[in-house]
């Protein structure tokens, strides 16, 4: 049975990756965590009893915790999604973001190189590395741009792994993902922000109750959304090729942060549409003046990457690779996920 490690167990793709792996019946699964006070395991809810799957403890900023994992379970994969992973917040803990992002992927590596040469690899680029773009769509080719220590930070994980693959010839891919999202969604990213917000808004209207506007930074900002379950069978078949190779997964769309508010709401039967400029635009119940989400100052970051917008093409045509999850649907799927908590921890 072939043994798979990954980190960030409790984290959207963490989780997403083993529920995809375990479905095959003949993989293990051991599943990294942190311990923390209170580990939150509602994305491992599905499949934390199968007899495949295993929790193990480890922290990227530990070395010998990464050592020692490699060495006692000899995994034949390690896939590594955990990360500091909100870019929002890593202008606050600069150093940190380095340490798990860029240190923890030398741990790995470095862990593979010592205890387990021929574990194959994974470290999960992001275009965030690409910033202040040149040209759209992006390919694989782009120049590393980045804007923020978070992207910063990727993009030096992107440098070792490459120096890694070329100078102890380890099976090591670093893919430049494009955003991916769905109902394990973390709430601080924004659309599980603006689904979650929806879903509240949704049943105070309909029951009559009061409650506060959506508030969103940056509207304007353009990403390339995909759904991560479709991102992770990307993942996987670029593992098990004959050599490693790194691509971009992308949806090859993009779309405003003001045009998933709007197909959120409308999917949710509160039609809406965006006026005003500026602070001061506002999102308000379709002909009425009541204020479903508005501007707030605090939601700016210092620098934006103001558009990404992904050319997966190798992707499709080396590796067979397709996303099935369109916007569209994407963002119903997570409206809809959400509705239903609400309901839920309502009733
Ligand atoms: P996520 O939901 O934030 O999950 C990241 C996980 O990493 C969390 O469960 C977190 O644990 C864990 N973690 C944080 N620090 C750690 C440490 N020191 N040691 C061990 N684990 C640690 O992120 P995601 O969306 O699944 O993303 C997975 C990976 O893909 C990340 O590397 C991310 O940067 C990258 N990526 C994501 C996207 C995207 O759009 N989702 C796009 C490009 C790249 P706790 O639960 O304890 O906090
Ligand atoms: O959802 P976000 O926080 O994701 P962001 O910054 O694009 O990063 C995500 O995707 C990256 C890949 O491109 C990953 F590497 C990374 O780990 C993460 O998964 O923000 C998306 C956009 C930004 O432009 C942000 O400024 O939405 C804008 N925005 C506007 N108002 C907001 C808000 N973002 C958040 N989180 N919260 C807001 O209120």
């Amino acid at each position: 049975m072939k043994k798979v490690l990954i980190t960030g167990i409790l984290g959207q793709d963490g989780a997403n990756m083993a529920e995809l792996l375990l479905e095959q019946g003949d993989i293990h699964v051991y599943g990294m965590m942190r311990r923390s006070g209170s580990p939150n395991y509602t994305n491992i809810k599905k499949f934390r009893n199968n007899k495949n799957f295993e929790l193990v403890d480890g922290d990227l900023s530990d070395s010998a915790s990464i050592d020692s994992l490699v060495k006692e379970l000899q995994p034949d994969y390690l896939i590594n999604f955990g990360a500091n992973s909100f870019v929002g917040v890593s202008w606050d803990v600069p150093l940190s973001v380095l340490d798990v992002n860029t240190g923890g992927v030398v741990r790995c590596l470095e862990a593979i190189r010592k205890f387990k040469p021929d574990c194959r690899f994974y470290s999960a680029g992001s275009s965030e590395e690409l910033g202040d773009v040149d040209y759209s769509p992006q390919d694989i080719n782009h120049p590393i741009k980045p804007r923020s220590p978070y992207g910063a930070s990727k993009a030096a994980a992107r440098h070792m792994v490459k120096v890694y693959r070329e100078s102890y010839d380890l099976y090591a891919v670093h893919s430049i993902l494009f955003n991916h999202e769905g109902t394990r969604r973390g709430e601080e990213f924004v659309t599980r922000k603006i689904t979650k917000k929806v879903a509240e808004i949704k049943y105070a209207l309909d029951n009559n109750l009061s409650f506060e506007p959506l508030q969103l930074g940056n509207i304007d900002s353009k990403r390339d959304w995909s759904d991560s379950m479709d991102f992770m069978r990307g993942v996987w078949l670029m593992m098990n090729q004959d050599k490693p190779k790194d691509y971009v997964l992308s949806s090859n769309e993009t779309h405003s942060v003001r045009d998933f508010v709007q197909r959120a709401f409308t999917h949710a039967d509160v039609p809406g549409l965006w006026s005003g400029e500026g602070m001061d635009e506002k999102f308000r119940v379709f002909q009425e003046n009541t204020v479903l989400a508005e501007i707030n100052e605090k939601f700016y970051r210092p620098a934006e990457v103001d558009l990404l917008h992904g050319d997966s093409t190798p992707a499709r045509e080396e590796l067979g690779w397709k996303p099935e999850i369109s916007f569209d649907k994407l963002v119903e799927s997570m409206v809809d996920n959400d509705l239903a908590i609400c309901r839920k921890e309502k009733s």
